[in-house]
């Protein structure tokens, strides 16, 4: 029986267990990147391991997410990063190079090869045909140490594209659509194979848009095979020699078929504030404030010029502001070399550096009750910095024409349609990306007062009482969990104060209840930890005292985050039994390990005396991890039994 493309890949990386839906399989990490938001803990982690030099093929370090630098905190990072970097053989691409998926995919990514990234958008690298996948930081460090990394085999869709996409619709709205279809939580244990002939007709870049808001599906990540167009990419980038040809074979097997006619795809938008909430522009007449068009989503050289293209000799509506972000240094020195920079800066955009800014909040928040439309891809309530917002996903063609009018527009009342291809050659200087130093020894690893030890999690208690801390509902996203932002993001490498944090948006005074508490249980609803990869989502709290979370159902990577920090993810055997606790509710546990053993764990509600019953939907592994209080304690006592 012939293979489909994630089979293939995996196969050729399988380390441990086998290729059968569900079962635990650990494979082999050529590739890894970090970024600055969660780079700071992997090196702490990775440092804590002992390695001297990274095992995998290539692993690099970015710097953008925080580059405000409004005190010495975020500058101490970057040099910690820098030089933790030249200390480990680890490349390290400097602030202003880039969004770490924009340029891996330029400069890095290679078809056929494994990327594991602590960052969940990781997944963009899957538009060159990469198993791409985003993880926790100390999973992440686990990689660079050589070790495998470990995932549930995950079912595997085939998203058969059929024709081609008309003009003014693009490949934003292509994962729009799906999203529209599937829902955030559609994804989760799945990979997202496209195929058929549609694929041929969307370059590099758009592929990439398409796999990157992969990620909010809640897929392991999504992937396009490596053909003609992947070779024209890479040959512009002047990588030709890393072109491998990658196709699914004819007769492959799929656990699931969706088939989207691109034909009949309009302009989409996602509306707030959940990107799974799609409806057509032309059906949206709303007024708007800001417009943001960058991001790892829609940041490429294509998608830039497109917009300046459309602004050209035109000036934005009075009412909005326009901010643009590259996704990269090469894409912003392109854009200056053929005018076009100038064209966007004499229609009034804004132009910020090449780096995430305000997809994280990292500056340029919307004035309060704004509508904002962007090319991003997450609209999560206050996620923009502005807790009353909305804001609006869209493709770089709406932004464009929406910046123009004061109104989300359908851009196919523009006109005629503005073809835009693929550049023949793209301007590469690597200036920015210091390669690892041949000299690590004399390298000494620079560390600011900002950059605290890493917290340790505590072996399982065998009896244990619990208070709720706080109960919450479905579709919880990390952001809620631990926010980012402009105030928060320069306490990562700071768990003692980035835990104070915790929940602030849902319940200010979570975290001193939870001290009060001392240990505590948090109950949730169904997709619990969508969104990011930050462990700090699992840290702080672990640090806050949480010790078990009990939901419906939970994200792919916030649940392995849980685990590596030592919390216990338990799953409602009777998803109503969620409706018999409350905020006052303490539960009891007995006899935890020996229950852990048979993956079915017993709570009883002290109040009421009712017994609801659990499941720990994880591995054999992890229950050993759960146990021992981590994943770094686990390795260590692995290392110790040698
Ligand atoms: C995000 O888009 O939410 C982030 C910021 O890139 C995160 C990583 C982080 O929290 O540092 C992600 O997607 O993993
Ligand atoms: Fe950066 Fe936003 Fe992409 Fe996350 S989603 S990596 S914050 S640009």
């Amino acid at each position: 029986m012939g293979l489909n493309l994630t089979q293939k890949i995996i196969k050729s990386h399988l380390i441990s267990g086998n290729m059968v839906t569900g079962e635990e399989i650990g494979i082999k990490i050529d590739q890894t990147l970090t970024q600055d938001a969660t780079g700071t803990m992997a090196y702490l982690q990775f440092e804590a391991m002992g390695i001297p030099t990274v095992k995998t093929e290539l692993s690099v370090s970015y710097i953008d997410h925080n580059t405000l630098q409004t005190d010495y905190r975020n500058a101490d990072d970057h040099i910690f990063l820098q030089t933790v970097a030249a200390k480990h053989g680890i490349y390290f691409s400097r602030p202003g190079n880039g969004i770490c998926h924009q340029v891996h995919l330029e400069r890095f990514g290679k078809p056929g090869k494994t990327l594991l990234g602590s960052d969940s958008h990781t997944p963009t690298n899957g538009g060159i045909g990469m198993l791409a996948i985003g993880a926790g930081g100390l999973d992440v460090a686990v990689a660079m140490a050589g070790q495998p990394f470990y995932l549930p085999m995950p079912k595997v869709v085939r998203v058969e594209l059929k024709n081609s996409l008309k003009p003014w619709v693009s490949a934003k709205d292509v994962i729009l659509h799906l999203l529209s279809i599937l829902t955030v939580k559609g994804g989760v244990n799945k990979i997202i194979e496209y195929g058929g002939e549609g694929v041929a007709t969307l370059s590099v870049p758009d592929r990439a848009t398409i796999t990157n808001m992969g990620a909010e599906l809640g897929a392991t990540t999504s992937i396009f095979p490596s053909d003609e167009q992947t070779r024209l990419f890479l040959k512009a980038q002047g990588r030709e020699e890393d072109y491998l040809p990658l196709q699914a074979d004819k007769d492959a097997k799929y656990d699931e078929i969706i088939e989207i006619d691109l034909g009949l795809l309009e302009p989409l938008a996602a509306c707030p504030h959940s990107p799974d909430n799609v409806k057509k522009v032309k059906d949206l007449h709303i007024k708007v404030d800001q417009v943001a068009i960058g991001s790892c989503t829609n940041s490429s050289y294509t998608d830039m010029k497109r917009v300046a293209e459309i602004l050209k000799g035109k000036t934005i509506h009075p009412n909005v502001s326009l901010v643009i972000s590259c996704g990269s240094k090469q894409v912003l020195a392109m854009l200056a070399r053929d005018g076009s920079l100038a064209e966007l800066i004499s229609s009034g955009a804004r132009i910020l550096e090449s780096a995430c800014g305000p997809c994280i909040g990292m500056g340029q928040a919307p004035k309060s009750g704004a509508i904002s439309v962007r090319t991003f891809n997450r609209n999560f309530e206050g996620r923009c910095g502005t807790k009353d917002a909305s804001v609006y996903l869209v493709s770089p063609e709406v932004a464009a024409a929406t910046a123009l009018t004061g109104q989300l527009t359908d851009p196919r009342t523009l006109g005629d349609y503005i073809p835009i291809s693929l550049p023949a050659k793209y301007l590469i200087d690597d200036r920015m990306i210091i390669p690892p130093s041949g000299e690590v020894n004399d390298i000494e690893v620079i560390r600011g007062p900002n950059i605290k030890p890493v917290p340790l999690g505590k072996p399982l208690e065998n009896d244990i009482s619990l208070p709720v801390s706080i109960k919450v509902g479905d579709n919880i996203t990390t952001d809620h969990i631990m926010p980012a932002g402009a105030r928060i993001l320069p306490l990562r490498s700071n768990i003692p104060a980035i835990s104070e944090y915790v929940f602030h948006s849902l319940d200010p005074l979570f975290a001193q209840r939870a001290k009060e508490l001392k240990q505590s249980v948090i109950i949730a609803g169904n997709n619990y930890g969508q969104g990011s990869s930050r462990e700090h989502a699992a840290l702080a709290p672990m640090y806050l005292g949480v010790k078990i979370v009990i939901a419906k159902s939970f994200a792919r990577i916030h649940k392995a985050n849980l685990v590596n920090f030592g919390i216990l993810p338990l799953e409602f055997v009777n998803p109503n039994d969620y409706d018999l606790i409350s905020e006052e509710t303490t539960l009891i546990f007995t006899n935890l390990k020996q229950a852990l053993n048979s993956k079915e764990v017993t709570a009883k509600i002290v109040e009421t005396e009712k017994e609801i019953k659990l499941q720990a939907t994880l591995s054999m592994r992890q229950i050993e991890i759960i146990k021992k209080g981590g994943l770094l304690a686990y390795s260590k006592s692995q290392v110790d039994l040698l």
